[in-house]
């Protein structure tokens, strides 16, 4: 076997390949085409370059590495094991055992297997965000490179350099044909982040074929349009040429830097290339055999991995970690003699923690008939919880003035002001959230808003920042028909239903504004998944608590606002958001004509499923069949509330132009429409 470093990394790089082309033989199902062919500019990375160290996979200083092509997954599993990375418990405490022992690898896209099909966050130790959905990562990296660039602006201090990480991620043609990436990049670019490295695996193929098919722009001169640094390595086998272009990122701080490295996807054996195996499909057994003979490895051993590659890479990365791991741990030591404050910020943000009395700051609004739009007492509440809570971060789509989601006295943050906590996000809505899990993935608190009809636009996003259970706000103004003249382009219809279908995405529909500063409570509180707030343009009245119940119920999800007397209602009024003063009114003229109502303020299912079964009987009382749903959405997602008795009023087509209580008016959303629903429930 080898002795010679040179050899020793070929030996490493075959390992890399040799695993990948075994796993995806047992699984039968994966791409090894694209692990095999970047193995060598992956093994450089992480041999020379990574500031990693594999025994503290949660070191807050470390460099952080994005597969964004998360279709070649076998390639970070195959670092991950070969790495050394360390397994961390459940309960967030680094083991002494493996991430991945190499019977992961062998159970590679089985049930059960710390091995899915696409690298998983929060399943295996190791993978810093979840990829398959090309962009992402990309989108990703963006904002781990914002929150590296944030934290080390309001962390560091003369003499320490908490934070000086890189991210790097690798990435595809199908990345970097995602528009989504293409925002990242352009927003990267105009922030000068230069920790920010994308390599680029320029092999001119995706699925369909040959990239000519679809794909014919000079990429290197649209990143360099984009403000960014590029790099060109001719051959991903070129260790060399890979290395000198990785020093020309170091060397770079006024730019991210692009690395196209050209490379050959592997079908196969060399002397057999593109006779067997598909693109992203296994190569078959007896190319395997080609394969491995042309390595010179063993034939008839799967998942071979040679003693000294281990060895090689403990020597390398786990040397150069550990090192770097020891000198920042001392350097932490020393910064919280001379910055104590500053360093129990930054340990109670590694802890998941929040700072005492940091909902200390939320507003209480006094009972008001003309009211105020939930935007606003919701950018009253931002405001009040942002005074607290230095670390929750964020901005809008270029809309922070109609989301009132501008820190005020805050500062922006850009190229020459890391530190500002607005983010001015641009019309990059999708980036925005991609960026947004990037950031919450590194420790901040990060919001994000848009007009909630746009919710469309970041849905991919978002849909991760709940797979990942990732504490994202999202502000979505802008709720309904209510926006009025924008009219249909500009109204939500089917948002909320689909808000409301991703699981673990807490979706959040204040009725007024004191349940809006409940919601930025509830949505803070919400530390493992993130929120969806869903507001107003329009004034909502700001209910009564003296007269209704208090809006502290919101926590419960759904709490009763108004009662029949007795506490025995005959027909259930539930409503959330704009609704809710709607069902309040009906409720009054029930009530005045003997009829025994009760209103359910509503504003988030998920957190009312979260009750026990009693508390939500208690509210919706399982004996009262009689029931009016009303909310300006679809009704898909209300069936359950409804029964088979009751009835819904809300839309089932596309809103309107107009003066927004036109368009209530002409959508048959209005008080009488309540109360008439209600008597035929009786009947
Ligand atoms: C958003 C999204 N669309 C489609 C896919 C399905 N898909 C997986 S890999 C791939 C393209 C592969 O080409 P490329 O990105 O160049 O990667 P390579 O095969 O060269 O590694 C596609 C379309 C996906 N994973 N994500
Ligand atoms: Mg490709």
């Amino acid at each position: 076997m080898p002795t010679t470093t040179t050899d020793l990394s070929q030996t490493a790089i075959n390992t890399i390949r040799t695993l990948a082309m075994d796993g995806v033989q047992a699984a039968n199902s994966g791409h090894p085409g694209t692990p095999m062919a970047l193995a060598p500019v992956t093994y450089k990375l992480w041999a020379d370059v990574l500031r990693y160290d594999p025994a503290q996979p949660l070191w807050p200083g470390r460099d952080r590495y994005v597969l964004s092509c998360g279709h070649a997954s076998m390639l970070l599993y195959a670092m991950i094991h070969l790495a050394g990375i360390r397994k961390v418990g459940h309960d967030g405490i680094v083991t002494d055992q493996p991430a991945l022992p190499l019977e992961e690898l062998k159970n590679f896209r089985q049930m059960g297997s710390l091995t899915p099909g696409h690298p998983e966050h929060g399943h295996t130790t190791g993978v810093e965000t979840t990829t398959g959905p090309l962009g992402q990562g990309c989108g990703n990296s963006v904002g781990m490179a914002i929150a590296e660039r944030w934290m080390a602006a309001r962390y560091n201090k003369p003499g320490f350099n908490v934070f000086d990480y890189n991210v790097y991620a690798q990435c595809s043609d199908g990345d970097l044909m995602e528009g989504v990436a293409c925002e990242a990049a352009s927003l990267a670019g105009h922030l000068k982040l230069a920790n920010l490295c994308w390599i680029y695996d320029d092999n001119k193929i995706t699925i369909e074929g040959d990239t000519d098919l679809a794909f014919s722009e000079d990429v290197p001169m649209r990143f360099r349009g984009l403000g960014w640094n590029v790099v060109k390595v001719d051959d991903a086998n070129d260790l060399d040429a890979f290395g000198k272009a990785l020093q020309t990122f170091h060397k770079c701080d006024d730019a991210p830097t692009l690395i196209v490295v050209r490379s050959v996807i592997a079908w196969g054996s060399p002397n057999k290339a593109g006779t067997h195996g598909a693109h992203g499909s296994p190569l078959g057994d007896e190319e395997i055999r080609l394969t491995k003979e042309a390595y010179g490895w063993p034939t008839d051993e799967k998942f071979f991995v040679p003693e000294e590659v281990k060895k090689h890479f403990a020597d390398t990365l786990g040397a150069r970690g550990a090192k770097s791991y020891a000198e920042w741990q001392k350097q932490f030591v020393a910064y919280k003699q001379e910055h104590a404050a500053l360093a129990a910020e930054l340990e109670l943000i590694w802890s998941g923690g929040l700072p005492k009395g940091w909902d200390a700051g939320l507003p209480e609004f006094p009972a008001d008939a003309k009211g105020i739009a939930t935007r606003a007492s919701g950018g009253k509440s931002l405001a009040g919880i942002a005074a607290n809570l230095p670390w929750l971060v964020g901005g809008s789509a270029d809309l922070a003035p109609s989301t009132n989601t501008l820190l005020a006295g805050e500062g922006d943050f850009e190229a020459d002001s890391y530190g500002g906590r607005n983010l001015h996000w641009g019309i990059r809505e999708h980036a925005m959230a991609a960026a947004a899990n990037g950031m919450a993935l590194a420790g901040l608190r990060p919001y994000v808003a848009t007009f909630f009809v746009f919710s469309d636009y970041l849905r991919p996003s978002m849909r991760l920042a709940a797979l990942m259970k990732q504490p994202v706000v999202y502000v979505f103004t802008h709720d309904s028909i209510g926006v009025g003249e924008d009219g249909p382009t500009h109204q939500p219809v089917e948002q909320l239903a689909a808000a409301r279908a991703i699981p673990g995405l807490v979706t959040i529909r204040p009725g007024d504004a004191n349940e809006a500063a409940e919601a930025w409570r509830a949505a803070i509180n919400n530390q493992h998944r993130p929120t969806a707030l869903v507001l107003t343009r329009q004034n909502l009245p700001t209910l009564d608590r003296a007269k209704y119940a208090a809006a502290t119920g919101l926590e419960k999800g759904a709490y009763i606002l108004a009662d029949a007397k007795g506490g025995k209602p005959d027909v259930l009024l539930m409503a959330t958001g704009s609704e809710l003063s709607l069902a309040v009114e009906a409720y009054e003229t029930l009530t005045a004509s003997g009829v025994a109502a009760r209103v359910v303020s509503m504003p988030s299912f998920e957190l009312f499923e979260d009750q026990p079964q009693s508390y939500r009987d208690s509210v919706l009382p399982p004996s009262v069949s009689a029931r009016v749903g009303i909310e300006v959405g679809i009704q898909q997602c209300w069936d359950r509330y409804l029964g088979l008795c009751g009835k819904f009023i809300g839309m089932d087509d596309f809103g309107a132009s107009a003066p927004y209580n036109e368009v209530y008016e002409a959508r048959g959303i209005t008080v009488e429409a309540v109360v008439k629903a209600a008597k035929s429930c009786l009947s």
